[in-house]
């Protein structure tokens, strides 16, 4: 079986992070690979970062169909493009945030959220009402550091530590999902210190991905998410011009 882990950001560190996460969860017979996209916002805390993230995103989903990649990861907590990826995709593909909240629906009666920057609350919310979480979702958390400074901040775990617990507090939750991909390594600390599961998303997902893939499952490929209708795509995007028109060997790349 052979997964692929996207990172829509373009920062390699962040996907190197990301692989460990996900390397550290696959079975002996799973094959991984996470990339980073060539084009797109080093990293995703708007929607305008979210809107921009997409092509690099389905150029992945692209290769790695090209590449007989049997699943796929979307290893950011906007989940952009996962409709999208979807339509494209012959194998499951599985966002960490759907996995993140779906996994912390099975671990307790109401989860928080700690994620990076406020303004990302929002997508948060939506997101859980979409997948069927907006209930046991309590509360959405940001600790005010920026993607890219969650490395390099000193305070970065204590800060997460810190909103995590007043969290726990506030909502009456017993269940802390980590809002970035970025925050993956931080897990096991945060769960240590406050007690309850801590959910990073990308190993979620792997897990998942690697679930559907074992019990034959993929996306359904009528209705909604069957393959994009045929059509030209112009300037920038001419090289998502579909299979059909352009032959999908020449598809974006
Ligand atoms: C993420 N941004 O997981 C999101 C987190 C966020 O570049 N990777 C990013 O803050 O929304």
């Amino acid at each position: 079986m052979h997964i692929r882990v996207i990172n829509p950001n373009t920062t390699v560190a962040m996907t190197e992070k990301i692989e460990l996460s996900a390397r550290a969860v696959i079975g002996p017979g799973t094959r991984l690979d996470a990339v980073t996209p060539a084009l797109g916002p080093a990293s995703i805390e708007s929607h305008y970062d979210e809107a921009l993230s997409v092509p690099g995103i389905l150029t992945e989903v692209a290769g790695g169909e090209r590449a007989g990649v049997d699943g796929y990861v979307i290893a950011c907590f906007g989940d952009p493009g996962l409709d999208a990826a979807r339509e494209l995709a012959s194998g499951p593909v599985i966002g960490i945030a759907e996995a993140a909240m779906h996994a912390a629906m099975l671990l307790g009666r109401g989860f928080s959220v700690v994620t990076t920057l406020d303004r990302t609350r929002g997508r948060a919310w939506e997101l859980a009402a979409r997948y069927g979480a907006g209930r046991a979702c309590r509360g959405v958390y940001g600790c005010a550091i920026p993607v890219l400074e969650l490395d390099t901040d000193p305070d970065t775990v204590e800060r997460v530590i810190a909103v995590g617990r007043a969290a726990l507090e506030r909502d009456d939750s017993d269940v802390i999902v980590l809002g970035c991909a970025g925050m993956a390594d931080l897990c096991a600390r945060v769960s240590a210190e406050l007690g309850v599961p801590v959910v990073d998303g990308v190993a979620a997902a792997t897990v998942f991905v690697q679930s559907l893939v074992t019990l034959g499952l993929r996306t359904s490929p009528v209705g909604e998410y069957a393959a994009p209708p045929p059509k030209h795509y112009t300037g920038l995007l001419a090289g998502f011009t579909r299979p059909d028109l352009a032959g999908w060997s020449a598809g974006p790349d």
